[in-house]
Parts: C-alpha cells; sequence; structure tokens
C-alpha cells in the first residue's frame, strides 16, 4: 500500500534531507506535500525525478495525508501536529514540542522501536545530539547499566539550520578575503572561532537549552529517569555532522574491547578506531552516512575502579539526528 506524506518544513535543511531519505530508502509515497512557510508557496522542489510545488502550511493540508514529517520549529508543531494528528494523520515531529511530554513516546527505532508497537499518532524525533549519543549508549547500557555520562559536543551548522551553514560559509570567505562580516544568524562570529551554543542559559541551572534538552532526552531514551547526566554543548566551525567526547561510568567492570565489541554488532553505529593511523570518528566522514561512527575507545584514566570508559563519536546530524531517524520511524507505519 502506498501512503500520502506531507514533509513541513520541506525547504529547510533538514526538510531537504527527509525528501533525499524517502526516496533514497523507496519508502512507499503516493501523493507527497511539501510545506513551508507563505514565503515559500510557489517555490520548485524534485522528488524522484519530478518537480513538486511548495505549498503553505494551512489548517487544512493534513487532509487526506497519512504520515506528516514535521521539521519547522517547536511552535509550528504545537499549532499543527495536533491538528494533523486529529484529521487522522500519523506525526512524526523532529521538534522539541512533544519530546518530554510523558505521553508522547520519543523513539529511536534501533534503541526503542517498541514503543511504536501501539501505533501512536503522535511520535517526537529526539534532538540530534540525543539521538546520536544514544545510538552508542543504548547498546552498552543493555549489558552494563550506565550510572553517569559526561558529554562535550563538538556541533556543526546544519543543527542551526539552513541559514546558519550559508553563514558559515559565508563568514569564511569574508574572513579568508580580509572583509568584514556582521553574523545574522547566530550570536557569534563563525568563521574560525568555537562558541557556547546558542540556546538561552537557565538562570538556575546555568545549562543552556541543547545542553537541558540532551539531558532529559537521553534519560528518556535510555528509560533510565535516575540516570546522572551533565552535557556542554559547543558549536564548531563545521558545516554538518556533529561530534561528542562522551565519558561514561557503568555499574559494573567493562574494558574497552568489550564495548568495542558490543557496538560493532549494533545496528547503525560503525567503529573507526584506527590507532596506527590516527584515524578515528570525524564529521567530514560521518557527513552523508547513515550510521554514527565510533572510536577512541579507552579506559578512562581518572577513574581506577575499571568501570568507566571514554570515547569520540561523530553522526550526521541531519541524517541519523534528523530525517534518517524521522524516515525509519514512518517505515514502522508502513511494514
Ligand atoms: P520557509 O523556507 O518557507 O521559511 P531551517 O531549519 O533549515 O531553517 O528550515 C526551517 C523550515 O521551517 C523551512 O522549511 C521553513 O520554511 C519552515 N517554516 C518556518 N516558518 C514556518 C511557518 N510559519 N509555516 C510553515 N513553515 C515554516
Ligand atoms: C543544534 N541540536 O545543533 C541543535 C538543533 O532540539 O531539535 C536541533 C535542536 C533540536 O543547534
Amino acid at each position: 500500500r502506498l501512503f500520502n506524506v506531507a514533509i513541513v518544513g520541506a525547504t529547510g535543511a533538514v526538510g531537504a534531507e527527509l525528501i533525499g531519505c524517502l526516496e533514497r530508502r523507496g519508502f512507499p509515497v503516493g501523493q507527497l506535500k511539501l510545506l513551508a512557510s507563505a514565503r515559500s508557496a510557489g517555490k520548485t522542489l524534485m522528488f524522484k525525478g519530478q518537480p513538486v510545488a511548495v505549498e503553505a502550511l494551512t489548517a487544512d493540508s493534513f487532509d487526506g495525508v497519512d504520515i506528516a514529517l514535521f521539521s519547522a520549529g517547536a511552535s509550528i508543531s504545537r499549532q499543527y501536529a495536533p491538528l494533523a494528528a486529529a484529521a487522522g494523520c500519523v506525526v512524526v515531529d523532529n521538534s522539541s514540542a512533544f519530546r518530554v511530554d510523558p505521553a508522547t513516546p520519543l523513539v529511536v527505532p534501533e534503541v526503542n522501536g517498541g514503543l511504536l508497537a501501539t501505533r501512536p499518532m503522535i511520535v517526537a524525533n529526539p534532538n540530534c545530539v540525543a539521538a546520536i549519543a544514544v545510538m552508542a549508549l543504548a547498546p552498552l547500557h543493555a549489558r552494563n547499566r550506565l550510572v553517569r555520562v559526561i558529554g562535550s559536543t563538538y556541533q556543526s551548522a546544519s543543527g542551526a539550520g539552513a541559514a546558519a551553514m550559508e553563514e558559515l560559509e559565508l563568514s569564511t570567505a569574508a574572513r579568508l578575503a580580509g572583509e568584514a562580516f556582521t553574523p545574522k544568524v547566530l550570536p557569534h562570529p563563525y568563521a574560525f572561532n568555537v562558541f557556547s551554543h546558542n540556546t538561552p542559559i537557565d538562570p538556575v541551572t546555568g545549562y543552556n537549552g541543547e545542553e537541558t534538552k540532551v539531558m532529559a532526552e537521553i534519560r528518556k531514551l535510555l528509560a533510565a529517569p535516575d540516570l546522572r547526566v551533565a552535557f556542554t554543548c559547543i558549536r564548531v566551525p563545521v558545516l554538518r555532522a556533529h561530534s561528542m567526547a562522551l565519558t561514561l561510568e557503568f555499574e559494573g567492570h567493562i574494558t574497552a574491547m568489550e564495548a568495542q565489541q558490543w557496538l560493532a554488532d549494533a545496528p547503525g553505529v560503525r567503529i573507526v578506531n584506527d590507532n596506527e593511523n590516527n584515524h578515528f570518528p570525524m564529521p567530514s566522514e560521518a557527513t552523508g552516512a547513515d550510521d554514527v561512527l565510533v572510536g577512541r575507545l579507552r579506559g578512562d584514566a581518572s577513574d581506577p575502579s575499571g568501570r568507566s570508559l571514554t570515547l569520540f563519536l561523530a553522526g550526521d546530524q541531519l541524517l541519523k539526528g534528523a530525517a534518517l531517524n524521522a524516515v525509519q520511524i514512518a517505515e514502522q507505519y508502513a511494514l
């Protein structure tokens, strides 16, 4: 059977990848509806070699649509996802609107895809850092319970959308040409710089919005409400694919070798751990890849108990961190 599919935010960075994933993975699409703001109405995007006109999102957009993939920000999702669901359309939502709502499943199919068995009408797609991190955490946690996670991220421009990617390119070109550049999308100069993630700091906890989301979502995805987690989220001048360093403490003794074996057996994970050539996960190699790249596995030298590991990983923020995961969720409904 074919499914009528809508993409909300089709003209964005994630929207382009949603179109690409549906096409590349052979999703059984009947009609494809591409939705964006009124600014984009009338633009044309390609799907399977055919032009599809972009339409302005309205309350009636979901009539006759079976599955809608939302990626136009949390306020659009809050407003339109319930309307879509009420019209009988399954919503896979890439925004933060429903992720920590106890009634909405937050899903990475390799980790907790069983939650889709009841066919919920709204499914939340995680934050990109959380989705990429749990790909490495879950296979370890399943064998040796995680008690603590400390993460530092190296997040690319793609996480801030298509306009931020353009700003990185334009500001780099300006810097190389010796010209002045005033940032418009991001709050700080991006070329040849790194800065703390561009979300507001919570005055009570001192954590920014991205860190707060990542910590809550990792706990929810792993069904580990007591897991101790702390993240520092940093924007780096990489166009696409997020990287992170993770230090993990487990309940029992663990070695880097056994962890590497468990991860090597995990779907969606690729070990990149070539000590001899100093070749480890890099965003340049994660870009365009479905797998999350994991390497630099070693015992945590700061914990003599033998219960801690440290590792580095890289994953495509637009694919496993967003569009690929959303399409994998949709595939569970099309089985
Ligand atoms: P548009 O291109 O018409 O502004 P990105 O994350 O790459 O910035 O993309 C954001 C996506 O969300 C774009 O497709 C954008 O469409 C869409 N979007 C933004 N505001 C609205 C809106 N009010 N209604 C529908 N789509 C929107
Ligand atoms: C970033 N991870 O890199 C963010 C973007 O929770 O969906 C995605 C934010 C989210 O800026």
